[in-house]
């Protein structure tokens, strides 16, 4: 525990982005002061991005919520923390109650994976909620590779991850690192990264619709359509498969059906698919040939890849691409790192280790892929009559408003629950429609260790970052909220006496704390002493003693350690996947026959200064340059007669949005793209510099009827759009947000 006199040095490890990049945090008498990069950090070693200064700015912005707000009308009035709790466990029990448990539905958003208590307090809060309408940033983001990964190795948690530090070859999949700071690959100074890959004379290759910032660095750019992936993919596979160019101790050892695999990717000839892909067979050989030639080689795939029509196929073949080229569980290939607590171990010990598919949603049947319902149908959840219709809400760190496609429907959504309740320390455009705001501490106030991130880094290390400054004794943090949530629920559904007791644990029970939990969690992980005092092994005191960082090395092979599939085998040609192999045949043959369309499409687009939606009420993030605008190629605009710097209307399948016009070369022609996060323009909310610089949301734009079929990820890239002039007298002057 740090004290709030004097002026010292916090180490703190930065938690807005997955780069885990080490900080310095200078502090006096409570104040936060310079924030710097900590060169000594055995990871992120002195790198930093423009983002960190903004963990102060959020620190002391006005509009972060310190206390709970409770709705009256249009206004929200200040709430005790117990009145608020009683009265969330209340509404949300009385809900479950009368209309079973279904109907409460709840968000678990983007920076729950970065927070301590959150990931330690969910599981519980999932357990007694026991509702079948979970839903998560997951679905707008990831699933599709953590499907892969149970597909291959029967752990959803365990992705492999590209070992970039000692790769010769690093082919690159719809990811742009430089700005992301890199995702499901925490590697942070990951520009530092790539410039060692070419000084040790190695090679980067990029396919991407947009020549990013990351593509600057690459031996070769590969412009391709949106959605086409899938096509590419079967093409670099067929071709080391027909060439024979596979190998490699893995699948030998451990795979099987790789005749099935053959057989499913026949139709997918470079030469066959060249029409569709517009990638030249000669190319897509050569490009196989030279990942399977090389001493070591890595193909990474991130969001463009994932919020894509064939997601889950793509997320695979990439992962069997590595694996057939002898590149799985091998220096320089993709490796799983061995973290002080590793979560794909504990999710396996407790029988957890993923189910493709739990179920469907009730209203369009999508599929409920590990118990996580596709956010895109939330919306229709809560807006459909009948049993099993969405009442109550329970959303934790997360904004769907802005989040999740067709931001608009689900806004109108949310203002008819009978009771929403949202853990979230800002009045944004989805909690804005609570009736409930309970904020917890913000990040510097209390104490956090990366607990999913180390599990995905590209050397093992582990950092402890201790609370900055004291929080005020009245706040409360992630956990406790959570745990009384979690607590008062119980109590509201338990029957008789017991009903009592979970009532008198909410109240008098003294809880462990993050820091007891981690402990014990460090001590039954892979390298701790497993509460015997006799073994030498980690523990959390271990972790604190090195204020930058404890180095645990480079990754390890330890695929035996971690393969969890039933036969220990890795089957190259799951029924899904094979049938998914036939839909991107059919697919083929169908565009094959008609002509391409002609219209644009829609991608987005991250920039270094913002962190999805929640970063745009500071400065860092609002100076310079209006960043939401929509990019253009110089040949498109001119055929449309549109100029840089003129509004323009975007009108996509659900909805139309006006955007300064930004010309870029960089894009392919055909291509435009609008960041997400934007659009903080909308009554209600209390964010006062975000609504100056309000942006538009290109959710409003994108379709949420459509969905990938395997996990039912949401499709954000590739979206049709018709882009048009603005009518100078209709250019509307910035909207002026109601500040309740
Ligand atoms: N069109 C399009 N849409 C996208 C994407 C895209 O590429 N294109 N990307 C998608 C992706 S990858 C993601 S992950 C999602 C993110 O979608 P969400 O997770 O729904 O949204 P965020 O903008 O991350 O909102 C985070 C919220 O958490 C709150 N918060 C921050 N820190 C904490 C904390 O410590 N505790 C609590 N309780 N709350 C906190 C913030 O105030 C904010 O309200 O967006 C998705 N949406
Ligand atoms: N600065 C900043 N950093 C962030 C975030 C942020 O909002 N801002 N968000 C964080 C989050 S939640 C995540 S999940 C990560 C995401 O990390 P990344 O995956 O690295 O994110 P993006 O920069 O969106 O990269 C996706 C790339 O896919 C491309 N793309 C779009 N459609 C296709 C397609 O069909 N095929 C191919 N091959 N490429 C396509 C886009 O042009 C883009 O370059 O970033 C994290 N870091
Ligand atoms: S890249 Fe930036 S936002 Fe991400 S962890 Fe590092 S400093 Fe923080
Ligand atoms: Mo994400």
């Amino acid at each position: 525990m740090t004290t709030a006199t004097g002026p010292r040095v916090v180490h703190k490890t930065c938690n807005l982005c997955e780069a885990m990049c080490g900080l310095r945090i200078h502090v006096d008498g409570g104040r936060v002061g310079r924030i710097e990069p900590d060169p000594d950090d055995p990871l992120s070693r002195g790198a930093i991005c423009a983002k960190a200064v903004a963990l102060r700015e959020i620190h002391e912005d006005p509009d972060r919520l310190r206390q709970p707000l409770r709705r009256q009308g249009e206004r929200f009035v200040p709430v005790s923390w117990d009145s608020a709790l009683s009265e969330a466990c209340e509404r949300l029990g009385a809900i479950q109650k009368q209309h079973g448990d279904d109907a409460v539905a709840c968000y678990l958003g983007n920076p729950g994976a970065h927070s301590l208590g959150i990931v330690l307090a969910v599981t519980p809060l999932f357990s007694v909620l026991d509702t079948r309408n979970r839903y998560s940033a997951s679905s707008l983001d990831q699933n599709p590779k953590h499907a892969s990964s149970l597909l291959l190795l029967g752990n959803f948690l365990r992705i492999p991850i590209p070992d970039v530090d000692r790769t010769q070859h690093l082919l690159m999949l719809g990811a742009n690192p430089v700005v992301s700071g890199g995702s499901l690959m925490t590697a942070p100074g990951f520009r530092r990264r790539l410039e060692a890959l070419s000084a040790r004379g190695g090679r980067f290759v990029v396919v991407d619709p947009r020549r990013t910032e990351t593509a600057q660095y690459a031996d070769e750019y590969l412009s391709i359509q949106p959605g086409k992936d899938g096509l590419l993919m079967a093409g670099l596979l067929f071709t080391v498969l027909n060439e024979e160019l596979e190998g490699g101790t893995v699948l030998a050892e451990r795979g099987r059906g790789l005749d099935d695999l053959r057989r499913a990717l026949a139709p997918f000839a470079p030469e066959e698919i060249e029409p569709v892909l517009g990638i030249p067979a000669t190319t897509v050989r050569r490009l196989a040939r030279e990942f399977a030639a090389a001493p070591s080689a890595v193909c990474y795939g991130r969001v463009g890849t994932c919020q894509h029509p064939f997601g889950t196929l793509v997320s695979w073949l990439i992962d069997v691409l590595n694996l057939v080229t002898g590149n799985f569980d091998r220096p320089g290939g993709v490796m799983f790192p061995r973290p002080a607590v590793d979560l794909a171990e504990l999710a396996e010990m407790r029988g957890r280790a993923g189910t493709m598919l739990e179920g469907h949603t009730r209203v369009r049947g999508a599929p409920i892929f590990n118990g996580d319902a596709p956010t895109p149908c939330l919306a229709e959840e809560i807006e459909t009559p009948g049993e099993g219709q969405v009442r109550g809400l329970l959303s934790i760190a997360g904004n769907p408003v802005l989040s999740a496609p067709n931001g608009r429907r689900l806004e109108r959504a949310l203002a008819g629950l009978e009771c929403f309740v949202a853990v979230d320390y800002y009045c944004n455009e989805t909690t804005r429609h609570a009736h409930l705001i309970l904020p917890p501490t913000g990040s510097l106030e209390h104490d956090a260790y990366e607990v999913l991130f180390h599990g995905f880094a590209v050397r093992d290390t582990a950092r402890y970052s201790p609370q900055v400054v004291t929080p005020d004794p009245a706040t409360k943090d992630d956990f406790a909220i959570l745990c009384e949530l979690v607590l008062g629920l119980a109590a509201e559904k338990a029957q008789g006496p017991r009903r009592w007791l979970w009532s008198a644990a909410r109240r008098w029970l003294p809880r462990p704390g993050t820091r007891r939990i981690l402990d014990a969690l460090i001590r039954l992980g892979p390298r701790g002493d497993g509460f015997r005092p006799w073994r030498r092994g980690l523990r959390l005191a271990d972790i604190e003693a090195e204020p930058s960082g404890l180095d645990l090395g480079p990754l390890v092979p330890r695929l035996d350690e971690v393969l969890a599939t039933e036969d220990g085998r890795i089957d190259l040609a799951p029924e899904v996947m094979r049938a998914e192999l036939a839909r991107l045949a059919h697919d083929l043959e169908s565009r094959r026959n008609t002509p391409e369309p002609t219209g644009l499409v829609m991608i987005g687009r991250r920039d270094v200064r913002t962190n999805n939606s929640w970063l745009h009420n500071t400065c860092m993030s609002t100076k310079g340059p209006e960043r939401c605008t929509l990019q253009m190629h110089p040949d498109d605009a001119r055929d449309r007669g549109l100029v840089a710097g003129q509004r323009v209307r975007v009108a996509g399948p659900v909805g139309a949005v006006e955007a300064p016009l930004e010309l870029s070369d960089r894009l392919r022609p055909g291509v435009v793209s609008l960041p997400h996060g934007w659009g903080h323009g909308r009554a209600g909310t209390r964010l006062a510099l975000a609504a100056d610089h309000a942006g538009v949301s290109c959710n409003d734009v994108i379709d949420d009827a459509v969905l990938e079929p395997v996990v039912g990820n949401a499709i954000l890239n590739g979206v049709p759009v018709e882009v048009s002039a603005v009518p100078c007298a209709e250019t509307p002057s910035a909207p002026a947000p109601g500040v309740a």
